[in-house]
């Protein structure tokens, strides 16, 4: 299998954690696709993934499943032993629901601040910027932000008693908050200890020394991890 994506990005990291949490990061090899060149909207990555973005998984077969969601589903389905997107149909109902939320209310909201209200991916890439939705955006992150809070006040894992998909989500968002420098605010307590408790484990740990530079990578942009986008 390959994996195109780009070694410091958000969303790239939930399939790295994922991929490293089911044992696979062997069976697979690590195309690296420079955002900054633009390298994603490009035609012949287009007929990769129609949208246009990272990570995208090819099968040995020449399939391609983009969207982390998918990603995962299928490597979670892998060796018929799910660990990542639930077992009974209520576990997985609830791990869908809490990951798509995380999107919605976290991950896709701080990357739309970082593509509309920040310099983004530089002018060559981000040809429409709209500030004032970015920093909508980004004040809904925040309110996410305090929305897991309360739920990890409750209970353990995201999506219940569990580490999860729910779980990756949420770290893909926090990741990305590091990175455009919007820090989880002090009184999000149970958030703060949860990522904390998270940043302990190997595959969230190791994801950037998961792959070898290919041809198209570049070292340094391992080194620039977390301190902003590369
Ligand atoms: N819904 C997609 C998914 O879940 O896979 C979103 C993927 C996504 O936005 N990926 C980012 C991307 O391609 C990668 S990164 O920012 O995390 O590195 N962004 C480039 C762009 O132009 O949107």
């Amino acid at each position: 299998m390959k994996i195109y994506d780009w070694p410091t990005g958000p969303y790239p990291a939930r399939v790295r954690i994922a991929l490293a949490e089911k044992n696979l990061q062997s069976r697979v090899q690590f195309v690296s696709v420079d955002l900054r060149k633009g390298e994603h909207k490009k035609p012949e990555f287009l007929a990769r993934n129609y949208s246009g973005t990272l990570p995208v998984l090819e099968l040995d077969d020449g399939t391609f499943i983009a969207e982390c969601t998918a990603i995962t589903e299928y490597l979670d389905a892998l060796d018929g032993a799910p660990t990542l997107t639930g077992r009974s149909p209520r576990e997985k109902g609830l791990i869908h629901m809490m990951s798509k939320r995380a999107e919605l209310e976290l991950l896709d909201a701080i990357s739309v601040y970082f593509h509309h209200a920040t310099p983004g991916l530089g002018p060559d890439v981000e040809i429409y910027q709209n500030a004032e939705w970015g920093f909508r955006q980004r004040d809904k992150a925040l309110k996410g932000m305090h929305y897991f809070d309360g739920i990890l006040k409750r209970q353990p894992f995201v999506a219940g008693e569990v580490f999860s998909m729910a779980d990756i989500t949420v770290i893909g968002g926090l990741i990305f908050a590091g990175l455009v420098k919007l820090p989880v605010p002090a009184e999000c307590e149970a958030l703060q200890a949860w990522y904390a408790r998270m940043q302990e484990r190997p595959s969230v740990r190791n994801r950037l020394m998961m792959s070898e530079p290919t041809e198209a990578s570049d070292t340094s942009r391992l080194v620039a991890a977390d301190r902003g986008p590369a």
